[in-house]
């Protein structure tokens, strides 16, 4: 009798642990483009042209391998619109009674496949490196969980960057060599880019048609779409940007979208490349004396420390993670994160650069995008959709994490051990935004004064009782008890000013 093998739009790995468990000569795999999938929030266009691009290539891969596959286009007339849908017409069609999955990367679609009539049996996604019962036994009686020390495990576990047991270069993080501002120049043209086939073109034809209307361009759309070209494309990127990717990791610049970074997360997050590869691939660069330590450790970090770390906490604390609010934030998301007039170049750049490409590179999505929202006091379940909505590597698994926890603390510190704050000083210290920005950065209150220099003084008096015990953040405290009543008034009443500007939509 043969299953049915269920492979997501994100799951498109020869690996995948459903498709090791089943049987090419008799299991069947069962892959769909589905309008509830499409819709769930509503996508960038890139986003969805990567997803249904990759899809219809790695199907015809398996094909080619030697599967059978059934594969429903969006545009198919039969097509029922959700996974459950499908799976029971393929059931009905082959006299399937089983089917067998890799499980999702969202609560959403775990659920919907454990409450499928069909029993789906669904095995851990062995893509990623940890292992979560392990998790949970690490994290157990700990009294915070911080990605520095998981991360150090997992460098042991892993054995990247060790030499005889400790760590190479005699450090575990250096991170302190990774903060050089924008540098004048940029020797690296940009991640590689790929020329639409006659696959790509079709569904770009058809994301077009019926997606053509969401936030984001879909053209140019220069994504690699299958796993030889992601492979070019990282080998490109150790090759060309590696070697200078860790001095200039937290800078940004208006001319650059991309400065030294490798925009291969949406790559590794749909299944193109496996992240040990992609660890290897950097770890070989460093050992042949082709990237300094700083530059491989900052990148490895990314891979086997955050994004692990991210999707463990994901997956620990819960389905309600993402509706999550510690900080009571209740205002709504503003049309300039939606492409609308704003005077602040440092957002307007940020959101120009993420509508062109469904990508900015993570300092903007953390001090810029991320930072002006918790600083505003945005709901962060807003936040966490748009980022799922606007980015090309956004699942559940991560945006919820990253948003909710590291960047807005609506997870009341599980992540962070504060908030990720900043005025406009270090937007500008990091960037050349703020030469050609309408505010001045270096006026504190009165006309053109810079926002986030209001709002970060508006959001540590609106939190003090949560925050002032906190070490990390009394020397703030400090700061603006010095100050003197009338100018904390005045600070205060500006922030306000600017908050009910934007919240009336004015062009601020
Ligand atoms: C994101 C996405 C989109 C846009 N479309 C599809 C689809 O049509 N079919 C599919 O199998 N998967 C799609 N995905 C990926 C799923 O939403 C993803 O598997 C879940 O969000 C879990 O990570
Ligand atoms: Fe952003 Fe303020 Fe700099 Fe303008 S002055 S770019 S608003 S940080």
């Amino acid at each position: 009798m043969s299953r049915l093998v269920l492979v997501l739009g994100d799951q498109l790995s020869e690996s995948l642990s459903a498709l090791q468990e089943a049987d090419k000569s008799s299991d069947i795999v069962v892959m769909a483009e589905v309008a509830d999938e499409a819709s769930y929030v509503q996508h960038h266009p890139k986003k969805i042209a990567l997803i249904f691009a990759a899809m219809r290539k790695f199907a015809a891969r398996l094909r080619e391998d030697g599967w059978e596959v059934r594969y429903t286009a969006l545009d198919d007339s039969e097509n029922t619109g959700s996974i459950p849908g499908e799976l029971m017409r393929r059931a009905d069609q082959t006299g399937a009674k089983e089917v067998l999955a890799t499980q999702p990367g969202e609560f959403r679609l775990i659920a919907l496949l454990d409450e499928n009539s069909l029993p789906v049996r669904q095995l851990r996604d062995s893509r990623f490196l940890t292992d979560l019962d392990w998790f949970e036994d690490w994290a157990e009686g700990r009294k915070s969980l911080r990605m520095e020390y998981f991360y150090r495990e997992m460098r042991k576990q892993t054995g990247f960057l060790m030499e005889d047991g400790e760590p190479a270069g005699g450090k575990w993080n250096f991170d302190h060599d990774n903060r050089k501002p924008a540098p004048d120049e940029v020797d690296f043209g940009g991640p590689m880019e790929f020329t639409p086939d006659e696959t790509v073109e079709e569904v770009l034809e058809l994301v077009e048609a019926r997606f053509g209307n969401s936030f984001g361009e879909l053209r140019p759309f220069w994504f690699a779409t299958d796993q030889g070209q992601a492979r070019r494309a990282l080998t490109h990127f150790v090759k060309h940007a590696l070697p200078r990717f860790g001095d200039f990791q937290d800078a940004m610049m208006g001319r650059e979208k991309f400065l030294y970074h490798a925009v291969i997360s949406g790559y590794m997050n749909i299944g193109l490349l496996d992240p040990r590869e992609v660890c290897e691939a950097v770890e070989e660069a460093w050992r042949a004396g082709d990237a300094p330590i700083n530059a491989a450790e900052g990148f490895i970090r990314q891979v086997i420390g955050w994004r692990e770390y991210m999707r463990a906490i994901y997956f620990r604390e819960g389905p309600d993670y993402p509706r999550r609010n510690a900080l009571n934030h209740q205002r709504k998301l503003p049309p300039l994160y939606w492409g609308a007039e704003t005077k602040m170049r440092c957002l307007s750049k940020a959101v120009e650069e993420t509508r062109e490409e469904a990508y900015a590179h993570h300092i903007q999505r953390l001090m810029v995008t991320g930072n002006f929202a918790l600083l505003a006091g945005i709901d962060p379940a807003e936040v966490e959709e748009w980022y799922l909505r606007v980015y090309f590597d956004a699942f559940e698994w991560v945006t919820a994490p990253n948003t909710v926890g590291m960047s807005q603390f609506a997870d009341g510190g599980v992540i962070a051990s504060k908030p990720y704050v900043s005025s406009g000083n270090y937007i500008d210290k990091m960037s050349d935004y703020c030469g050609d920005c309408a505010y001045s950065v270096k006026k504190k209150t009165g006309e053109g004064a810079c926002p986030f220099n209001l709002l970060y003084w508006h959001f540590m008096d609106r939190h003090r009782e949560r925050f002032a015990k906190n070490p990390r953040m009394a020397q703030m405290y400090a700061t603006w008890d010095r100050m003197k009543d009338d100018r904390k008034e005045t600070v205060l009443r500006e922030a306000e000013d600017f908050l009910d500007r934007m919240s009336k939509e004015e062009v601020v």
